[in-house]
């Protein structure tokens, strides 16, 4: 097939750097945007969200956007609001004008956070969960998926959101033994959500194929997503270290983990 052009927003990010390394190889052509400059790409636009101008031009002749630009932990509402909320609007508005066909939306296990784990045993979270924001940040995540089901009812833009879990080289915690989506696996579901056939709106989990996965990715496999990593073999270290889950703190009882305690990450910059 033509390789297509994709813009990555969020290109100078934790997660759009592993996409920018890998997404190529998949005959993905990368247009990048940031409010950070990134370098050695061969089209990359430094601007806000909020500048329209850029906004346009940078989505004027893609194929699909994947969209990673934001705060990507808590902050006050007043910044969720103007970046991530009004941010991700914006995006949708150039998108629409520009008519491009497809959005793949970094949505996260927040917007779903405060959906108690099941027990071993128990039904894995579906994606038909309500949401259970947990933090500004994860209602901001709702309400991008909201406005993806919005904009493809109303105008026919297809979205994959990607209720993406824990983005890291290595799981860091106990918490992430379930959530990991290693950033090979993370091309790989990304590439998926670019190419797969009739999507509409479509939600899925993202993480890789792990022992501990509390959540269903039948979803993201029915995209094609086949993941190859599973965080075993991190675990026993990691419970030498940390101990198994404490299911009276609800910041352990739940998808979102310490989003859903009294301090949650927060921005530091
Ligand atoms: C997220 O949505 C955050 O952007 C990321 O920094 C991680 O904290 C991740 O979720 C997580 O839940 O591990």
């Amino acid at each position: 097939p033509e390789p297509s052009t994709v813009l990555l927003t969020g290109a100078a990010g934790r997660i759009g750097t592993f996409l920018r390394e890998r997404l190529p190889a998949y005959g993905h052509r990368l247009r990048l945007f940031d409010v950070r400059p990134v370098s050695g790409a061969p089209e990359a636009v430094t601007a806000d969200l909020a500048d329209e101008a850029a906004l346009e031009a940078a989505v004027r002749g893609t194929d699909a956007v994947v969209h990673l630009a934001g705060i990507p932990v808590e902050a006050p509402f007043a910044d969720i609001l103007r970046v991530n909320i009004e941010g991700t609007y914006r995006l949708y508005e150039a998108v629409r004008r520009a008519g491009v066909r497809r959005v793949v939306l970094a949505s996260s296990n927040h917007a779903v956070g405060f959906t108690p784990l099941p027990a071993p045993g128990e039904a894995l979270v579906p994606v038909g969960t309500p949401h259970r924001p947990d933090t500004y940040y994860g209602l901001s995540k709702g309400f991008g998926e909201d406005l993806a089901s919005l904009y493809w009812d109303r105008y026919g833009i297809e979205t994959v959101s990607l209720r993406i879990g824990s983005c890291f080289p290595e799981p860091r915690s106990v918490r992430m033994l379930s959530l990991w989506l290693s950033p090979g696996d993370c091309a790989r579901l990304v590439h998926a959500a670019l190419t797969a056939e009739g999507v509409g709106h479509t939600v899925a989990y993202g993480s890789s194929a792990n022992t501990r996965l509390r959540w269903d990715l039948s979803t993201a496999r029915a995209l094609g997503y086949e993941p190859r990593d599973d965080s075993e073999p991190y675990a026993a270290a990691l419970l030498a270290a940390q101990g198994e889950e404490d299911p009276s703190d609800p910041a352990q009882a739940c998808l979102g983990g310490e989003f859903c305690g009294d301090n949650p990450p927060r921005r530091t910059n």
